[in-house]
Order: C-alpha cells, then sequence, then structure tokens
C-alpha cells in the first residue's frame, strides 16, 4: 500500500494531490494515508503537506529501493526477486548462499554499502554507503564451466554500455573486469561459480562501480587507481537509473549469450578494449608476462604475442597497460 500511496504522489508529481483523493483512490481511511507518508518519509522520502490542499512529492531519495527499480527495469530474467540491504559484508557472499539454498536465476542482490567487499583473489574492494552500485546477479547458465570466462566479458559490455547511455562517458574495457574512464578504474567485476565437471550450478557475477564518490578520500593504496563517475561529468548522477540500464543490458546479452551469440559480444568488447594492440604486462598466480594484447579469442582468452614472436594464451591475471 505504501507503494501505491508513493505511485499517486509520482502520479501526481508536482503538484498536490488531496488526503481524501487518496483514500478515495486506494480504498483506506485518512488515519491510513497519513501513516503511509509517515512511513515513506522515514524511508527518506521529502513530502509536504498543506492542510486543506494535500500532499505532494518533493524529492526521491538516493536509495536503491526494490519498488523504485522495478518500475525501471525491462528485464525478463533479471530482478525477478531483489533481496536489498542496507549494508552487508559482500553482496557476492550473500548471493552464494543464496544461491546454495535455491534462489532462482536473476535474483539481484543489492546493498547500499559493503563492509567486506571482495575483490579477486582476495583483495578489498571499498564499498562506501550510498556512494556506489554494490550488487551482485545469481545466474544458472546451461553451459560448460570451461565457458563460464565468458560471462564475465558478457557482463563487462553490459556495464560499459549502460555507463555510456547513462553519463555519456567513453567507458573502456580492460581484460577481463576493469572498466576504465581515462586510464582509472570505475568498476570491477567479481565472477564466481559452483560447478561440477561438466555443469555450472551457478554463477554470481558481482559488480561493483564507484558512481557519486570522492576519489580523494579512498585508501591510499586506491590512490590514482580508483576514479569516480562523477567526477568526470561534474554532476551527481542517479544511481538508481544506472543500475537499472546495467541490469537491461545484462539481460539483453545473457539471453543472447545463452542463444549462441557471442561473437557478437566479443566483437562490441572488442571495440571497447583499451587492452587490445598495447604493450602490457600481465601478472597471473605463477608467472609475469609482457607483450602485446594481441586478441582475446573465441573463449574470451587473452592472446599475448612476446617479444620473440610467440604466442601466449592466457586465462586469467592482471594487466597492466605500459
Ligand atoms: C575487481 O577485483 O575489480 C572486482 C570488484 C568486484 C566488486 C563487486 S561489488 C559487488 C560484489 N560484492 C563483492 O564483494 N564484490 C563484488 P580486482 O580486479 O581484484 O581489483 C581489486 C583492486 O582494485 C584492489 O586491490 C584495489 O587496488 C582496487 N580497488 C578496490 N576498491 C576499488 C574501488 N571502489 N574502485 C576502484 N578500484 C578499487
Amino acid at each position: 500500500m505504501k507503494t501505491k500511496v508513493l505511485s499517486l504522489l509520482k502520479k501526481n508529481y508536482p503538484d498536490y494531490v488531496s488526503g481524501e483523493e487518496i483514500s478515495r483512490q486506494l480504498g483506506i481511511s485518512r488515519t491510513a494515508v497519513w501513516k503511509h507518508m509517515r512511513k515513506l518519509k522515514e524511508s527518506g522520502y521529502e513530502i509536504e503537506a498543506r492542510s486543506k490542499v494535500g500532499y505532494r512529492l518533493i524529492q526521491t531519495p538516493d536509495r536503491l529501493y526494490e519498488h523504485e527499480l522495478t518500475a525501471l527495469l525491462k528485464a525478463s530474467v533479471l530482478g525477478k526477486k531483489i533481496v536489498y540491504r542496507e549494508t552487508v559484508g559482500s553482496t557476492n557472499e550473500l548471493a552464494k548462499e543464496l544461491a546454495q539454498k535455491g534462489a532462482q536465476q536473476g535474483t539481484v542482490v543489492i546493498a547500499e554499502e559493503q563492509t567486506g567487499g571482495k575483490g579477486r583473489m582476495g583483495r578489498i574492494w571499498y564499498s562506501p554507503a550510498g556512494q556506489g552500485l554494490w550488487f551482485s546477479v545469481i545466474l544458472r547458465p546451461r553451459i560448460s564451466p570451461v565457458d563460464a570466462t565468458k560471462l564475465t566479458l558478457v557482463c563487462a559490455v553490459a556495464v560499459a554500455n549502460a555507463v555510456r547511455e547513462i553519463t555519456g562517458l567513453a567507458a573502456g574495457i580492460k581484460w577481463p573486469n576493469d572498466i576504465l574512464i581515462d586510464n582509472r578504474k570505475a568498476a570491477g567485476i567479481l565472477t564466481e561459480m559452483s560447478a561440477e565437471i561438466d555443469k555450472v550450478n551457478y554463477m554470481v557475477l558481482g559488480i561493483g562501480i564507484n558512481v557519486n564518490f570522492n576519489s580523494k578520500t579512498v585508501p591510499a593504496d586506491m590512490a590514482g587507481i580508483a576514479m569516480s563517475l562523477d567526477e568526470q561529468t561534474n554532476t551527481k548522477i542517479s544511481r538508481i537509473d544506472l543500475l537499472a540500464a546495467v541490469l537491461n543490458n545484462l539481460d539483453m546479452l545473457y539471453q543472447d549469450f545463452t542463444q549462441g551469440k557471442f561473437a557478437a559480444i566479443l566483437s562490441a568488447w572488442k571495440e571497447m578494449s583499451v587492452t587490445l594492440n598495447r604493450w602490457v604486462k600481465v601478472v597471473s598466480p605463477n608467472t609475469v608476462d609482457e607483450g602485446i594484447a594481441f586478441d582475446i579469442d573465441d573463449e574470451g582468452i587473452l592472446i599475448l604475442m612476446k617479444k620473440d614472436g610467440s604466442m601466449k594464451r592466457i586465462l586469467s591475471g592482471d594487466v597492466s597497460l605500459r
């Protein structure tokens, strides 16, 4: 009912709607209307009440509430179920817990703040409250685990597309999981999965995007590396619009992917790549290589051309652009 009251306020925005009208349209008492207004205010909605005139929505809070997001989603798989938390250790950890208990494909776990946000290989992902998008998506693709790497690339294209759509910034992709703007990292993706030899049980795509944060106050080890989108646009960016755009893009691309259309996604990836044809250093768990990032093959694997002209396939690692 609270959401219905909100819809009426939004429908009439920026005008007033009388308490009487709300109570008539929704079939609730005037006292109930008043109580719902109080609850909306507690959730951060700024509402003006004027006697004998009615209520008027002044401002919607910068929160990633489920009902606000649902209204913007066009997705058919993603966002079927939304789990929203003010604060959480890591949305990937919570998503894995839920997936283990059978959560459906398309479940999205969103948090305003992560106290234990994770990067790859046990690294920390800085996720301050309300300043970015920290969320995870549960997927259950019918693919073999060897094809799972491709989904990180699919996700990177979705994030880059969404950033371009909402901010107009030229988001680039650095293999395999970074979204860069002006050579600094604005977003990262952490893909985790549970699989058997020939079958994926579930995958969790964790996405972190710096939207409106002050990159001057970030921890020392990130200074000069991290970038927030608003720094480039010089205006505050709507986190909920960006979240919906990522989910809508990912939903579309995921369906293409499951229908065997990875080649088209890979060429979109290559177009936005800032890695290809550059001299790079790749640090993998046991090796360090340098060379030209020659290509990404059909499996999403980086092909490095070394100084002596030999080619090396690299499945995972950290790339630095030289
Ligand atoms: C990543 O790891 O880029 C994956 C980040 C995934 C974060 C999302 S948020 C929602 C979901 N829940 C989670 O717990 N995680 C996912 P990696 O490539 O390993 O990069 C980590 C490195 O990036 C760190 O060592 C820092 O140097 C840097 N870093 C940490 N926080 C950052 C931030 N907010 N912005 C830019 N760089 C950051």
